[in-house]
């Protein structure tokens, strides 16, 4: 049930309402343990962000090397307009994993949605967050919604009528395997009425140079996060990763399109998670994020796939990312 939610103990919004669908999450202990038992260990990337992998990551986003940030803004400042005319008045603008809102600001004045729909798992945060948003936009309806929108089949109930345009900027679906990151995207398609859309940005192929250096930057800001994962999985599972121990590795998968970061470990050693032991052999890595890389033509492939036509791309100059607005096929 949608309930308004309290900016403090007086003051309250008539303009936001916040409803909490209580994602129970799926066994982290479990998940981080299997990983770590594969042949080839790994980690999931969503663990990069506990608080200081969240700072971390802000700071990456400002780093000269790291392109995707600053040129994705650049595209969604310049092209708000076109965007604007593809979504329509008072759409109801839905943002999957919207964290600090940041990204949708650069939209708003020009959209006009009649209703923002900021979706995160961190209940917390996202309060925050959409009061913030709230009371700087007055004539917006914020409806936040605490949920594991991975795993959410339907819209949430409850939001107003009107078309309907999900938002996920970031390259977020850069994380995914192709073969996922289509069927999240068709399961999107669910959420949509008839009309609605998709506003989504992209990261693209692209020099093995440019790419390499994004991911390897010169302050180490990249290393510090991908390190600061071994922290977040010592906290969460009482176990003794020696940071000390492993080093940053990122390299372009370039048969894949993938960057593809690891942590290698610097010797033969052995850590405890709670009553677990697992090994490690000098050399051997822990694979932590994929970040696939689209052409146009492989990007129309997995809308294609999801049951999306690219009704309209916007890239910048030196075709570095892109954002792209899908509306569903064959109705
Ligand atoms: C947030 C997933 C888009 O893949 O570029 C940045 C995360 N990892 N530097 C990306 C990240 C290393 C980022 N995404």
């Amino acid at each position: 049930m949608p309930e308004p939610a309290l900016v403090s103990n007086e003051e309250q919004l008539d303009n936001v309402v916040f409803s909490n669908l209580h994602p129970s999450g799926v066994d982290k202990h479990k998940e981080i343990l299997s990983g770590l038992q594969n042949r080839q260990k790994s980690i999931d990337s969503k663990y990069f962000y506990d608080i200081r992998g969240s700072e971390l990551f802000e700071q990456i986003t400002e780093l000269p090397e790291y392109y995707p940030t600053r040129t994705e803004r650049q595209i969604l400042i310049r092209d708000a307009k076109a965007m604007a005319e593809f979504c329509g008045q008072n759409c109801v603008l839905i943002e999957p994993g919207s964290g600090s809102s940041e990204k949708v600001r650069l939209l708003l004045d020009t959209l006009r949605p009649s209703t923002y729909v900021p979706m995160d798992i961190s209940d917390d945060f996202l309060k925050q967050s959409a009061v913030q948003l709230a009371e700087e936009y007055p004539w917006l309806n914020v409806h936040a919604v605490c949920t594991d929108f991975v795993h959410q089949e339907k819209a949430p109930e409850g939001l107003p009528a009107g078309k309907r345009v999900v938002f996920y900027p970031g390259s977020t679906l850069g994380n995914m395997r192709p073969a996922d990151a289509s069927a999240f995207l068709g399961n999107l398609g669910h959420w949509l009425n008839q009309d609605g859309g998709v506003l989504i940005g992209i990261d693209m192929h692209k020099s093995t140079r440019i790419l390499e250096a994004a991911y390897n930057d010169e302050q180490g800001v990249t290393a510090a996060f991908n390190l600061n994962i071994l922290s977040n999985i010592n906290t969460l599972m009482n176990a003794n990763f020696d940071i000390r121990q492993f080093d940053h590795h990122a390299f372009y998968n370039e048969e894949k399109y993938r960057i593809e970061m690891h942590l290698v470990s610097k010797a033969e050693q052995m850590v405890k998670l709670g009553d677990t032991n697992i090994s490690f052999t000098r050399g051997e890595t822990i694979h932590t994020e994929n970040s696939y890389k689209y052409t146009p033509e492989s990007f129309k492939e997995i809308a294609q796939d999801a049951g999306f036509a690219i009704n309209s791309s916007w890239t910048d100059e030196q075709k570095l990312f892109s954002v792209h607005y899908l509306e569903l096929r064959n109705l």
